[in-house]
């Protein structure tokens, strides 16, 4: 098969999943442009720019790797890695049963791999033990939109329509770093950021307010309270299509304008204002980032947004609404195919015996074949190696050497493991620690579909063949299931016929595919899902209703806007959420005096294993730094530039000192883009959301000091 030399697809790395064209050229190899994709319209960020240096890193991997007798990573050929994989995985259930062997994904795999991944898991391991990075993620969000909406889908409306807002509420989100492009859509708006740090984002604000990390939940209540005590709220709305605002506003009732300002140091002024510009808007938005959603508390802290924003009765109105800012490139479509601990393809829950009836039947298996919910993915973590935990962990898209809370418990926990499989394309610090690491193809080097944040499904499409040496992520799976003794049929390895059988098992689930097909894709039509598929397609060809009768001849358009006309509650209303404020799970103390937060900048994605393999990109951010305010950093007796020592009660991580004037005094941020003894993660805390399991990135006490040891002392 000869390869095209120019394909168009999607950049490698984060949700906004901005649209380029891909060429092969002589002179210069693999070259990115943008293409006028709406979400973002002929641009692109740094990282997408420079997204080919990815495909031929110094450091790539081309070849499966074991672990030997010397302790050393080797090079072995595929057989004798899956070989080695199977047997240890056999050996382990037989003796600790199958819930010994889990599996942890990522929101960057496609739909097919994430769909092949939770059915590999359910079936060839027959674990509970699977959940992913998303969990880290947007889960606070998603377990929020489900209570208030009876769905989630992060933005219910296209990205699009932002830009004709007159007003937009960015709660922890720093979208000029995170998703460039994504601003274009808010040059009409007037801009409300809520964030600690006057951030690039907070700059093209009219207004900022500035919280100290871990109180938004407080501020929440106390902007539903303004709506209502100044008589802003939507009293029809909420008749018409809400349910139990009485129980929220009880909550928010205490919360008059002056307590809010002592809790969150945002001014009774400010708080105002910014009721004021939502509710005099024509046309509103409130959207969420992980600044708000990344605590223990970040499912209520969303829902006291969503509470505010239906007090001014925005959801489900053209032209208004509440979003998250879903943030990995599938972080939407992952969340919906069965590698979350609690769910199958379609969003279906596990739990719910119609829905495991419905896969079984796709799957071929009786339902009782499949097992229940698992741990969410931080619990997997840490209850890998004990007594009753996991001993063996396959990881498929994810780093979470780096980009877990509390990375040190993490690293030590996969330590204990008897075996530990990574699947990547650069030896990430958690592939270094590997008994197996099994080298996969990428982005431009493989078909299949991804899922962006507004719920539209779009193609991944190749340009190139993989490297030699280099298998795909279901060609994987379907080497290791066919080792574990499933029929070789149940794990296809063409993208397109995971999505065919992924489009049936969705089928009637909450995000429904059934209706979407590579063709479609492919003919440039525009699906949202839910998108059902024509009554009857499931049936045989001659079964089917003639598609000339009234009412059955269109294919679905799927959902660009949801909730238009009802809410996916039963009885068509939102939920209004009985939330109240409270502490992070660890507040300042003398000891530790300062609050610490951790976040991104432009330059690097996430755990950067890929970004820091691209020179351009190292060179803008090459280590790791904390932000401090000059006379916080001043009384530490450090200067900018000093290497200084962050410690939490959990451990230190080593930043270069950067003096920010706008900072809160008592608080710091630190990215968490770096490996060693520069992981922020070392210090954050893994206190989790009770209803989402998001562990609290966002909030926890630290002390700041000159670092006197050398870097490499610092356990990392
Ligand atoms: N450059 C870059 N872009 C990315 C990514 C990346 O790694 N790098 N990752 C992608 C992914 S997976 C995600 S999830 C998104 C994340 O996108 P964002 O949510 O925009 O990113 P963060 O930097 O994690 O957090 C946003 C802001 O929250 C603020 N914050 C911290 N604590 C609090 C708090 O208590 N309250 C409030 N209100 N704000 C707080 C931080 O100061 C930060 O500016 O970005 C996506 N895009
Ligand atoms: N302190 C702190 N920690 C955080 C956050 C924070 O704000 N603060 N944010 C959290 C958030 S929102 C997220 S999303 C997580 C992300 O953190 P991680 O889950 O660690 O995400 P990545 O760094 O993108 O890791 C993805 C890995 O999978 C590989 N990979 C990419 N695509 C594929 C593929 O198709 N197949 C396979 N097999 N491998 C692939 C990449 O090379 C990389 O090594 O971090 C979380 N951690
Ligand atoms: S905003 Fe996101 S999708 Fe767009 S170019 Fe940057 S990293 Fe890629
Ligand atoms: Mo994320």
């Amino acid at each position: 098969m000869s390869e095209p030399r120019t394909v168009a697809t999607h950049c490698p790395y984060c949700a906004l999943q901005c649209g380029t064209r891909l060429s092969r050229e002589a002179a210069q190899g693999v070259v990115v442009r943008p293409s006028d994709f709406p979400v973002n319209r002929g641009r692109l960020c740094q990282k997408g720019w420079t997204a080919p240096a990815l495909l031929d890193v110094p450091d790539r991997l081309r070849h499966p790797l074991v672990r030997g007798e010397d302790g050393e990573l080797t090079p072995v050929g595929w057989d004798t890695a899956l070989d080695a994989v199977a047997s240890a995985l056999l050996r382990i259930r037989a003796r600790h049963g199958p819930d010994a062997a889990a599996v942890f994904g990522g929101g960057g795999l496609t739909n097919e791999k994430a769909y092949l991944l939770g059915k590999f898991a359910r079936l060839a391991l027959g674990t509970s033990q699977i959940d992913y990075n998303g969990r880290f993620c947007m889960s606070s969000a998603a377990a929020a939109g489900n209570a208030a909406f009876g769905l989630d889908r992060g933005l219910p409306f296209p990205v699009t329509d932002l830009g004709r807002a007159d007003a937009v509420m960015l709660v922890g989100a720093n979208p000029a770093e995170t998703m460039p492009p994504l601003m274009q859509h808010f040059d009409r708006a007037d801009l409300i950021v809520v964030d600690p740090r006057r951030t690039v984002t907070a700059e093209r604000a009219a207004l900022h307010l500035q919280p100290a990390p871990g109180t938004d939940l407080a501020l929440a209540l106390g902007l539903l309270h303004i709506a209502f005590v100044d008589g802003w709220w939507a009293e029809d709305y909420v008749r018409d299509r809400t349910t139990g605002f009485e129980a929220a506003w009880r909550r928010a009732a205490t919360w008059w304008p002056e307590r809010v300002e002592r809790v969150t140091g945002v001014p009774v002024s400010a708080q105002r204002t910014a009721v004021r510009m939502l509710a005099e808007a024509g046309r509103a938005y409130v959207l969420t980032g992980r600044g708000a959603e990344q605590h223990s508390k970040g499912t209520d802290t969303v829902s006291g947004f969503i509470n505010l924003a239906l007090a001014l009765g925005m959801p489900g109105r053209e032209g208004s609404g509440y979003g998250c800012l879903t943030g990995q490139g599938n972080g939407q479509g992952g969340r919906e195919h069965g590698q979350k601990a609690d769910q199958l393809p379609g969003y279906r829950l596990i739990t719910d015996p119609a829905a495991r009836a419905h896969v079984a039947g796709v799957w071929g298996v009786p339902p009782g074949a499949l097992p229940g919910a698992g741990r969410s993915a931080y619990e997997l973590l840490d209850a890998l190696g004990t007594e009753k935990g996991p001993r063996a962990l396959l990881v498929f898209g994810s780093n979470p050497a780096v980009s877990a809370p509390h990375a040190r418990h993490v690293t030590d926990r996969m330590a204990t493991l008897d075996l530990l499989v990574v699947a990547d394309f650069v030896p990430s610090e958690t592939a270094r620690m590997a008994d197996v690491v099994l080298p996969v193809s990428q982005w431009a080097e493989e078909e299949g579909t991804m899922t962006n944040l507004d719920g539209r499904v779009l193609r991944r499409r190749r340009l190139l063949s993989p490297p030699s040496g280099v298998r795909s992520d279901l060609e994987v799976l379907h080497g290791l299931a066919i080792r574990l003794g499933e029929p070789p049929h149940r794990y296809p390895t063409a993208p397109r016929e995971v999505f065919d059988e992924l489009r049936r098992a969705s089928r009637g689930g909450k995000a429904d595919y059934s209706g979407i097909s590579y063709e479609r894709l492919d003919a440039g039509e525009t699906l949202h899902w839910p998108c059902p598929d024509l009554p009857g397609a499931d049936l045989p060809d001659a079964d089917r209703p003639a598609t000339d009768l009234p009412g059955v001849a269109e294919p679905h358009s799927g959902t660009p806007r949801l909730f238009l006309d009802s809410f996916a509650h039963p009885d068509g209303r939102a939920r209004f959420a009985e939330v109240d404020h409270r502490d992070a799970a660890e507040t300042t103390r003398p000891d530790y005096p300062l609050y610490a937060t951790t976040g991104r900048v432009l330059a690097h994605y996430q755990s950067g294993a890929q970004t820091r393999r691209v020179a351009e990109l190292n060179e803008t951010a090459p280590e790791a730094f904390v932000e401090v305010h000059p006379d916080t950093a001043g009384h530490a007796g450090l200067r900018d530039g000093a290497l200084a020592l962050v410690s939490s009660a959990r451990g230190s991580t080593v930043a270069r000192v950067r003096l920010v004037g706008t900072m809160l005094p008592d608080t710091v941020f630190l990215p968490f883009h770096f490996p060693g003894t520069g992981r922020a993660n070392l210090i954050t805390h893994a206190a989790l959301d009770p209803r989402s399991g998001m562990p609290e990135f966002k909030v926890c006490a630290v002390r700041i000091e000159p670092c006197t040891v050398p870097a490499t002392d610092v356990r990392g």
